[in-house]
């Protein structure tokens, strides 16, 4: 029934176009073609000039209403030292093109208003004009320069990577299809050597088990970090581009599976700071979740965040992860609670090549009463008397 009224409809509808089609037909007889076509011309003409009026307003109006949410506007400056440098130059790029968005949007319509056809009027050809010609390529090329080289200027120093004589921390973020390991060094401040050939469904990374400094390494299912401590993130994957986004910190690089990369950065402001600041504006004041109107606000619920930024497949969305930025005291705090995975995954089981041995680390753990989760070896050996090289040469 329901289809048979809209076949209705649509066998109606049509029948009204072709009657008006008819109509205006015979009007252009009554009439005459021109004077007909002199009306359309006018109607087109005005219909432009209320599309420019409104979609200027809506362009300006939905610019104005959305500002505090935008990054770079109202509560989101940036969280980190560079990031600042990123919106100066994204807004002066802004201001360049709006001025140049505006004057070419009224340029089109209202030309196409003020020299529609009339009876009369005569078209007027210029095939060729030099100072035109000039004036077209020169603004743009000075524009396009001053933006380039600002921008080169900026990526130079904001893409240097870390001296050896500067005080900072480095994580590892390796992305994969739908999520992200996220890697920390441990005690010995140092990442362990892995190789893509080693991963099996217990070592999702391929960490080399033999190399020592892997032994401490902390995989965190959230990314924390002391604020004002600057950072050195490496950038991998290990099946398809994906992208390191940070949007708060103006932090952004692919990463591309076999070609390592970075990014350096120092966050400036604590997730607390950042929702002190947010809770200043209105717009997050309201519930973060319509089902929950007494739960907490919209900045209550702030928390920075990880997104993959490269379209990388079918659950792309899900590889959002929480960053928390702490106060140093809060960091060294949490890092404690942290435990290897080596030691409680892998110590032990088939894949540790130390299995059976006691390791230095363990004694650590034991010192600083830190669970380790998993048992002691079976060795009667102190094990702070095996040197790591000993260990190293046993399994070769
Ligand atoms: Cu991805």
């Amino acid at each position: 029934m329901t289809a048979l009224i809209i076949i209705l409809c649509i066998t109606l509808l049509i029948i009204v176009a072709v009657q008006i089609g008819k109509i205006s037909e015979l009007a252009q007889k009554i009439r005459g073609e021109e004077e007909v076509e002199q009306e359309a011309n006018n109607r087109s003409a005005y219909a432009m000039l209320l599309f420019l009026v409104a979609f200027m307003v809506f362009c300006i109006v939905t610019a104005l209403y959305y500002r505090n949410y935008m990054l770079g506007y109202g509560p989101h400056e940036s969280a980190s030292e560079h990031g600042g440098r990123i919106d100066s130059i994204f807004n002066i790029t802004l201001v360049i093109t709006g001025i140049v968005f505006v004057i070419t949007h009224i340029a089109l319509f209202w030309f196409a208003y003020k020299y529609r056809a009339k009876k009369g009027n005569k078209v007027l050809y210029i095939p060729h004009d030099n100072k035109l010609e000039v004036i077209w390529t020169i603004i743009p090329a000075v524009v396009m320069t001053i933006l380039v080289v600002g921008g080169l200027d900026a990526w130079n120093d904001i893409m240097a990577d870390v001296r050896e004589d500067e005080d900072y921390m480095e994580i590892e973020a390796t992305g994969y299809q739908f999520a992200w390991d996220i890697r920390y060094p441990g005690a010995d401040g140092v990442l362990g050597a892995r190789n893509y050939k080693l991963i099996t469904a217990t070592n999702p990374i391929g960490q080399d088990w033999e190399d020592v400094k892997n032994l401490d390494d902390i995989k965190p299912d959230e990314i924390v970090l002391p604020v004002g401590k600057k950072v050195r993130v490496r950038i991998t994957s290990r099946d398809v581009l994906h992208n390191f986004y940070l949007p708060h910190f103006r932090v952004k690089m692919d990463a591309v599976p076999g070609m390592p990369t970075y990014f350096v950065f120092t966050p400036t402001k604590t997730t607390a700071e950042y929702r002190a600041e947010l809770k200043n504006y209105p717009e997050y004041q309201v519930p973060a979740l319509a089902e929950e109107p007494n739960g907490p606000k919209l900045w209550e619920a702030f928390n920075y965040e990880l997104a993959c930024a490269e379209l990388c497949g079918s659950s792309h969305f899900s590889m959002r992860k929480i960053v928390r930025i702490v106060t140093q005291d809060e960091y060294d705090a949490w890092i404690k609670t942290q435990n290897s995975f080596y030691l409680t995954a892998i110590r032990n089981t088939a894949d540790d090549p130390f299995s059976g041995k006691a390791l230095p680390i363990e004694m650590e753990e034991i010192k600083n009463e830190v669970p380790s989760g998993t048992s002691m070896g079976t060795d009667t050996v102190p094990a702070e008397s095996i040197p790591v090289d000993t260990l190293n040469q046993d399994q070769k």
